[in-house]
């Protein structure tokens, strides 16, 4: 694996600061849309989601990469497959091993099959369980937001990420104890996510780093039981500028190995992306040009992770 050494400003201890939300209390509303507008990320407990199955699909997960590279890397593949270091095609690099795969509803999307893990039917069931019940939860967070921003209707945007042709992914990440020991070492770097919303869930190894408004970064404590969600582009761009699509990285451990797992909600190829009507009072307010997700998802992927995706699509 490549060994990077840029140097990263040590982050301020950020345990009292990240947003803690309990979606089964429908007040929560208020502070979920506080937390998207302050930080664009939030934990969120109480969420309905089994951790029998978190745990089976972790446990696929941590067989998978313990197999040896060569079996690995027979499933190498773009966009969909095992990837290591190497993060998209225009030379970001990692200390992170991944398996990236379609996490679409539609039939005939077949998701990604890694037909070399031990049990491929136990890992497939997991998977579509997982992702079934983490859209689930989303949308019921979309809801709230929605119902907190006071948009009607309130599947406005939960229907985005539901629909039968909405364009998802499921990542698994394992990032391996980095023996180069100093708190240099990116895992993964910084950059947003192009999506609507992301929904990250990790085993009890921290690494994963937000970046504040005012430019700072601060370390997020692993929590294995709850879900980080953050807002993507697409969201930022929905609410005129008025939700954050957070950056955030996540740095190598020296002892003790992360595996995380995120659920990134796409809308479908065809779906226009612009600052809803009832958010914008009049059109001088607007501060993006109207575009279809295909458009964007395109644009996005010829970038390089730390760009910023969304300059292309300010108005002058
Ligand atoms: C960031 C969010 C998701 O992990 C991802 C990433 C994708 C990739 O790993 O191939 C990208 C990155 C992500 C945004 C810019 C492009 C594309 C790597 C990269 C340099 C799967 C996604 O959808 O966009």
């Amino acid at each position: 694996m490549a060994v990077l050494s840029k140097p990263v400003t040590e982050p301020k201890p950020g345990f009292s600061q990240i947003p803690v939300i309990d979606i089964s209390d429908p007040e929560s509303k208020h502070a979920l849309v506080k937390a998207c507008e302050d930080f664009g990320f939030f934990k969120v407990i109480n969420h309905g989601v089994s951790s029998e199955l978190v745990s089976v699909l972790e446990h696929e997960a941590v067989d998978f990469f313990s197999l040896p590279k060569s079996e690995k890397t027979q499933l190498a593949g773009y966009p969909f497959g095992y990837g290591n270091s190497k993060i998209g095609r225009n030379g970001d690099v990692g200390w992170v091993e991944y398996l990236l795969m379609n996490a679409n509803l539609a039939s005939g999307s077949d998701p990604f099959l890694p037909g070399l893990l031990k049990n491929p039917e136990t890992f497939r069931n997991a998977l579509e369980e997982y992702t079934r019940s983490v859209r689930k939860m989303t949308c019921d967070v979309l809801e709230m937001i929605t119902d907190g921003l006071k948009i009607k209707p309130r599947n406005t945007l939960s229907k985005l990420v539901s629909d039968q042709n909405a364009d998802s992914i499921f990542r698994l990440n394992h990032y391996p104890p980095c023996p180069l020991i100093n708190k240099n070492v990116i895992g993964f770097g910084e950059h947003t996510d192009p999506q609507i919303i992301s929904v990250l869930r990790s085993n009890n190894t921290s690494g994963l780093q937000i970046n504040l408004t005012d430019g700072s970064w601060i370390s997020v404590p692993s929590d294995h039981s709850s879900f980080f969600f953050n807002v993507g582009d697409s969201l930022q761009v929905m609410t005129n500028g008025r939700f954050k699509s957070v950056r955030h990285r996540v740095v190598a451990n020296s002892k003790k190995s992360r595996v995380s797992m995120i659920y990134f909600a796409g809308p479908s190829l065809t779906q226009r992306i612009a600052p809803l009507t009832c958010l914008v009072d009049n059109e001088d307010e607007r501060l993006y040009e109207e575009f279809t997700w295909s458009e964007y998802r395109n644009s996005a992927y010829k970038s390089r992770l730390s760009d910023n995706r969304l300059q292309p699509f300010e108005r002058k």
